[in-house]
This record gives structure tokens, sequence and C-alpha cells, in this order.
């Protein structure tokens, strides 16, 4: 069938539409009419020279078909795109190749348009943006100024993650079971150096509140909350003489203050900032040793360690009995979690009881279980469980779990101690000591210290003179550097810090709604329009960064005032991804990546987006299969030959039957993002199209139009073909005409179609088990159901002869007997 194969020419038909969607502005919206907004986003991509994949051919296929689906559903549908332009790779190939960042971008960026067009996706390209254009991140600029105002930027020296590879400082959202979240297998180092930050924390407890974002995935929510990591305790202050001879207050963070009788000792985290304070002149050489010696800990590793420290000299005092404990410093307590010091029970807490063991410090016994007795001599490991107290004084025989509200409450009454809500989440470190991002709008004065830039000379654009080596290539910008302290006037120093290009992503899809005011970040009236996000498309490895990061900002522009939602997108999808055709990760040094160019050149735009979505529902990973993209391809092909050859006239009962069927169950299938189970559904909706061979143009046209949004271009030329008015893309999406749905031809079509799988299943049987092929097959009926099995339709469906007998049939051939099997509905089978 090459001569038929040779009718469609894609790329002619992909160029025919692509240009007149752009020249009549066809995807473009405003604020105006009637009809109901809706968003539509695909997270934007990092524009690299490698280009686009197929993964992300995938992703934005997926929100296409949603957009294009929700337009013609009466939707006034924004549907936008850009770029996330600012990062490593850029400055990288500077570094290596001396290549300029910024023509490095965009390049990338013209390359990564020209696939996106190409895919034929129904973006509003009126709208788009790019993040390292200085009226873009003149906003970052003019955020990070506003935070600053509101006490939610500030600047701290502390021990922070370091990656060698990229060569600069990392987030803690960043760093990924101790590697960097970008170089996977490089573990990042400790260093203690002086960052800017951005209080999310201060946000803490609306970002642990999921109310408002209910429709997420269950996935993401949990990873978020983990991360977030609310904790409902106790704080306790305890006196402490220190060696400078001042009395002082240091209070612990406990989650367990019913174990308070129990604590033998104090341990304070050797990152703390005044762990030195503690130290008297005795222990001062050893506890300089052990610091020296200790490489910084994460979260997750604290359970992998083996417990260490070392006494600090000091004694702090029990306020519940007054007694006396040793303070420790020890590796196993993280400087910036509760108050970066613990009240050790190691009778209790198995962290405390591997330490005290290290250390023959004392272990006290403050619950016992209900039915047996523990022995402090005989323990191998903490007792964790619940129990009752001993030991403990006036509260000795509580429960254990009763007594935490009451000895809370005993020492709040005594004002030593109070109920507190504590949180992993720490604060986002936004400083990267890079070239290629955002400058931070600070001036730093010898006289006024640290200034702002004023907003009317914002923004503070990148200067290009700069030298790629070593270290920060902003520190070479010498004439960048000097500049007027904008409070004094004298010479001041430009902060040559840039911020996490994670800030350039975290209100992206606001500048959207208004990408080209210069006078405002964006009209409140046009943002409150749009946002928030209807349908947000992203991969769940964003989960505790960028989808954390975008709710904060978010909540951070609504309590300035900017507008009034609370989250960013009322519903989240996350996709799968598309993997080699051997099942990896497509990398190039695998081999396995696929240019989507590539195989529009070869099968087109329409059979890549048809393929994406048929394989696997959206949010699985599946395979790359050649095979696969030849079937989609085949399958247009064939579809498009024969709505040509189609007769023009009225349509048979059984198609509008079922028509309108398929109409319910691909809608509902779409809405879902079930696309794999639509384009099943769509195929055998051609196949009837083809068997009854005639059609009103009013339903071939319902057919186009559910054909169209996999396979746009295909699908506007074929709508012009048969009449259609208009684009496609714009047209009003099929209804279904239930009282069109013949239930019992429906059904009678299905019991058919469950004895054809039937035959065909008995048929491989014979193949397989006894090397036969059968040759003809015989059907044994009620007599009520002879109408129902066409002799004709089962013989070309099984290919080979079907002969059809009632079962009181007298001259049957049945050699078998097995009429006498038959049911209502399911037909006896012989094969001979
Ligand atoms: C005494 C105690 C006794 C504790 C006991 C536990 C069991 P979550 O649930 O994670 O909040 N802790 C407090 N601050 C810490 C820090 N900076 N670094 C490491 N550990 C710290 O855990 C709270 C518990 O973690 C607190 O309760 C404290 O140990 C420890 F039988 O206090 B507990
Ligand atoms: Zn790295
Ligand atoms: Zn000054």
């Amino acid at each position: 069938m090459a001569d038929k194969e040779n009718k469609i020419n894609f790329s002619k038909i992909e160029k025919k539409w692509q240009e007149k969607w752009e020249q009549e502005k066809v995807f473009e919206v405003d604020e105006k009419g009637k009809k109901p907004k809706y968003y539509v986003l695909e997270q934007f991509p990092y524009p690299s020279a490698t280009g686009l994949h197929v993964g992300h051919a995938f992703v934005y296929t997926i929100g296409d078909i949603f957009a294009r689906f929700k337009r013609m559903n009466g939707f006034n549908v924004m549907y936008p795109m850009g770029y996330d332009s600012f990062g490593l790779p850029a400055e990288n190939a500077a570094v290596k190749a001396g290549i300029n960042p910024k023509k490095y971008t965009n390049d990338a960026i013209k390359y990564f348009s020209k696939q996106h067009k190409a895919l034929g996706l129904s973006y509003d390209w009126s709208r788009t943006l790019s993040t390292h254009d200085s009226s873009y991140y003149k906003w970052d600029q003019w955020i990070f100024l506003k935070m600053l105002e509101k006490g939610l930027v500030y600047q701290k020296k502390s021990a922070v993650n370091w990656c060698g590879k990229c060569n600069t400082v990392l987030a803690n959202e960043q760093v990924h079971s101790g590697n960097c979240w970008i170089h996977g297998d490089t573990s990042v180092e400790i260093k203690h150096l002086s960052q800017w930050y951005l209080k999310i924390t201060d946000y803490a407890e609306e970002l642990a509140d999921f109310s408002s974002v209910a429709e997420w995935p269950d996935l993401i929510k949990k990873l978020q909350k983990n991360w977030i990591g609310k904790s409902h305790g106790t704080e306790i202050d305890f006196e402490i003489e220190m060696p400078s001879g001042k009395e002082e207050t240091w209070s612990v963070f406990t989650t367990r203050p019913d174990t308070i009788y129990g604590i033998t000792f104090m341990v304070v985290s050797a990152q703390h900032s005044r762990l030195m304070e503690l130290v008297t002149d005795s222990q001062k050489k050893d506890v300089e040793k052990f610091v020296k010696k200790l490489s910084s800990v994460s979260q997750e590793d604290i359970d992998k360690l083996d417990k260490e420290g070392v006494f600090t000299g000091s004694y702090a005092i029990n306020p519940i009995n007054g007694e006396k404990v040793p303070v420790w410093a020890g590796n196993f307590v993280l400087a910036d979690y509760g108050c970066g010091m613990v009240m050790a029970v190691p009778a209790h807490d198995q962290r405390d009881f591997e330490f005290a063991k290290n250390y023959k410090i004392p272990i006290k016994i403050v619950i016992q279980p209900d039915d047996y007795e523990i022995n402090v001599d005989k323990m191998s490991r903490a007792y964790t469980s619940d129990g009752r107290l001993v030991g403990s004084s006036e509260f000795d025989k509580w429960n254990n779990r009763n007594a935490i509200d009451e000895i809370t409450k005993y020492l709040t009454k005594k004002k030593v101690g109070r109920k507190k809500i504590q949180y992993k989440l720490r604060d986002w470190l936004v400083s990267r000591q890079r070239y290629w991002g955002t400058p931070i709008p600070i001036v730093h004065c010898s006289k006024c210290g640290v200034v702002p830039v004023n907003e009317k000379d914002l923004p503070v654009e990148l200067p290009e003179n700069v030298k790629f080596g070593k270290g920060n290539p902003l520190e070479t910008a010498r004439d960048w550097i000097k500049v007027k302290c904008p409070k004094c006037g004298c010479e001041g120093r430009r902060e040559t810090d840039t911020m996490d290009t994670f800030v350039n992503s975290s209100w992206y899809y606001l500048r959207y709604c208004d990408n080209k005011n210069d006078k405002n970040i964006f009209d409140s009236k046009k943002v409150q329009y749009w946002c928030p996000i209807d349908m947000y498309i992203g991969g769940k490895e964003h989960a505790c960064m960028h989808d954390l990061y975008i709710r904060f900002y978010t909540k951070f522009l609504r309590d300035i005032g900017l507008f009034e939602f609370d989250e960013p997108a009322v519903k989240l999808f996350v996709q799968g991804f598309v993997q080699g055709e051997d099942g990896n990760k497509m990398s190039k040094s695998l081999g396995n990546v696929i240019d989507p160019i590539d195989m529009i050149k070869k099968y087109g735009a329409d059979s890549l987006r048809m393929f994406l979505v048929s394989v696997a529902s959206p949010d699985s990973n599946f395979n790359w299969s050649d095979k696969g993209i030849q079937g989609s391809n085949k399958f247009i092909i064939k579809f498009v030959n024969a709505i040509e050859s189609l007769k023009f006239g009225k349509s048979s009962g059984r198609l509008e039957s079922k028509l309108n069927k398929a109409i319910k169950e691909i809608t509902d299938y779409i809405e879902n993002f079930k696309y794999n189970l639509a384009i099943i559904k769509l195929r055998s909706l051609a196949d009837v199209f083809i068997e009854e061979g005639e059609t009103s143009k009013s339903d071939l046209w319902d057919l186009v139009k559910l054909f169209s949004v996999f396979c746009p271009h295909v699908g506007e030329e074929l709508f012009e073909k048969v009449g259609g008015k208009g684009f496609v893309s714009l047209s009003d999406w099929p209804v279904c005409d239930e009282k069109k749905i013949d239930e019992k031809s429906e059904k009678e079509e299905q019991q058919v179609d469950s004895v054809v799988g039937d035959i065909m299943n008995i048929l491989k049987i014979l193949r397989e088990k006894q090397g036969k092929e059968g040759e003809n097959v015989y059907l044994y009926v009620m007599p009520n159901e002879v109408e129902i099995y066409s002799s004709e339709r089962l013989s070309s469906r099984v290919g080979r002869p079907v002969k059809v007998f009632a079962v009181n049939d007298k001259d049957k051939h049945d050699p078998k007997g097995l009429a006498g099997k038959s049911k209502p509905g399911r037909p006896g089978i012989f094969v001979e």
C-alpha cells in the first residue's frame, strides 16, 4: 500500500497549520469575554544545548491535549511556555569552550522553541518569557527587596553544603542523601560561609497545611510533609554556669518530657555557633581537636553515625529536680534543629544510649514496661516503648504518654518550659557563587553595612566583561563591583553572589499573565483573573524543591497584597518519564536519546504525539519503541484514507450509538488523563465508521474533533477537507446524546467481542498445545440470540469460516455435544 502512504505529506500539513495558527493568533487569549478561564501549565524547561528529548515532548503533549480539550469545551484557556534560562550548563560551557553564556542560552532557546513549535503545541507564544532577560530578573530582584523589607531575607555565616562540581553552595533541598541533586555521585562538603537566606520557615506552618492543595497527588503532599517535618514537643530551660562565670539559660527541644527524670547528660551540637563559650579551659584542646576532625552531618546521616563526643567541662541544672548533669559536645546533634542542644536520656533514647555506653555515662531508667521489669545492667539497647514512670518523684506510676502533657503543664507553671511546635524545614539558602544567575541587589558599604539597591535602579544587570575560570566570575568584574553606596554615596562593593535559579521559577507562572509589564511585576487584576493555575504538570523530583518554593513565593506575594489566592495551582499532575528502547533512562552516554525532531521528520508530529500518549497512562513510565511510533503512523494513514473514502449521507443507528458512547467515554478518559484508553476507544470508533461506510457530515466532524486533540495537524486538515468551518482547534467539543446510545445492541456487540476473544484463545491453545490449525469454527447459540451472531462478520474477524447454529437445530454439526453446554450470552464453541 505504498502508494496510499504517499498520500499523507505530514510535513506539508504541519507547516500549513502551524503557520495558520500563528498568523491568525489562534491560541492567543486575553481576559475579556464570558467564557470561564482555565490555566494549563507545564513546568518550563532549562534550555540546554542538547535540545529537547522525547521525554520533554511527552510532558508537553500531555499538557497540550488537555489544553486543547478544555479550549474545545468552552474555556478561555491560557497555555503559555517559557524558558528557565539561568543555570550551570551555560556557565560551564563558558568555562570549557569559551562560549558566552548569553549566546549559548539564546541559541539553545532558539532550538527549543523550534522543537516546541514542531510539536504543534497550542501555546500562546505572545506570553513567552526567559528568566535570563533583565526585564524578567529585574522582578526577582524586586521580590528580594520586598522580602528584605519584611525581614524575610538575612545573611548568616554557618555550615553550608558545597558541591565541588557545581563550584557553589546548595540549599538543603538540593542535597539528596548527602549528594548534589545535579551531580548524583558527588557528595557535598561542609564549608563555613556567610550566605543569603530566605526565611521560608516563617511560612512553615502554612506550608504544612495542605487543605488548599487537597487535589495534589498524595505522594507529593507526603514528601513535602516529611520535608517540612512538623513536630509537637516541649521546650525546656536549663540553667548553665558558664566558664565565664555567668549564669545562662539554655533551652532544649524534646518530644519526650516524660523522660525528664532520666536525664544523665546534655549534648550540644559540635557545630553550634556558641559551643566554645561552654568549654572550660581544661577541655578546650580536646574539644577543638574533636570539632576539627568532624565533618558535618545531614539529618539523614545521623542514624548511621557512630555516636561520638567530648566533655565541655560545663554542667547544666535539670529544672525539675535540681540535678547537676554534664554537658557534652556531640556529632549526632544538629546545630540548626530545635535549640542545637538535647537533654540526653540514655535509658529511653537509642542515640543517647549508644553515646552513654561509649563514654561510660550513667543510665537511669524512668519508664518500666507494664508486664515485666528491665534492669539497667542487662540493657543492650534503649527501652523506647511505653510504660509507667519510676524514679520520677511525684509522677511515679503515671502512664508515660499521659505524663507528657502533665509534666509540660508543670514546667509551664514553673516558667521553665512550654509547648512548642518545631519544624525540620530550614531557611532557604539562595546565594550562589556563580555568574549565570540573578545578581543579588545589595551593596556593601564600609560605613552603612549592607544596603539594598534602590528600586528605581533595578535591574542590576549582569556585567558582560568577566573572566571565566576558577571561582566566581563576578569577582573579576572590577568596574561592576565598584559602585556608590545608595545610602551615603561613598564607594561601596556590589554583592557578587547570584540567586539560586529556583528563585526564577518560583513565580514565573504569575508573569505569564502580564509578561510585558515594565512598570510593575504584573497587573494584579490580570493575575487575579487567570490564577491560580488550574492544571500544573511536572515531575515528582521537584516535590521538595520547586513545588515547595513556588508555594512559599505565592504566599509571600499574597501577603504583600498582590493577589488573594493562597496556592499556585489547584491541581498538579505528575507525569511519568520516557525511557530508552533499552529500558534505561535516556542519556547521551548510553546513546539511547531520541530527538523529537528526527521522529517528526520521519513519521510526522502527530504520529509522535499519538505514540507518546498511547503506550501507557501519562503518569507511568514507558520505553521508547520505534515499532510503536510506526504503529501510530500507520493508524493515522489508515484513518485519513478511510475518511476520504467514506460516503456522505445518513449515519446508521449502529454508528450513532457507537459514536455517542465513544464521545462519552473519551471525554471522561481525557478529563482524567487516561489518554491511552481514549486512543483505544478512538481506534475502535474509527473501525465502526469504516465498517459502516457511510456517515452524516456532523457525525464525521465529531470523529475528527475527537481525533484532533491528539493529532492536531492532520485533524485540522481533515476538518477542512470534510467541510468543517474554521479551525478544528477552536470548534466545540462533541456532546454525547445519550438517547442515541442503543444499550441493547451495545451489549450484544460486547457479547460478540467476547466470543471472538474466546475463539482466538481456543485457536491459540490448539496451535501451541497440539500444533494444529483449527480450520472450521462452530458456534451453538440460544435460539433467540441467533440474530446477534452474524456468521459472515465472525468469519472475517477470526479469519476462517464460522458456522452459527441454534442449539435446538436438528441438522447442526456437533460431534462433541457442545450445544448442551451453551448458556445465554455464552455460546458453545467447537473447532476442528
Ligand atoms: C529527650 C528524649 C528522650 C528524646 C527520649 C527522644 C526520646 P523529632 O520528632 O524529630 O522532632 N532532638 C532535639 N533537638 C535535636 C537536634 N538539634 N539534633 C538531634 N536531635 C535532636 O525529634 C525530637 C527529639 O529529637 C527530641 O526529643 C530530642 O531528643 C531530639 F526518650 O529529647 B528527645
Ligand atoms: Zn553539583
Ligand atoms: Zn554607605
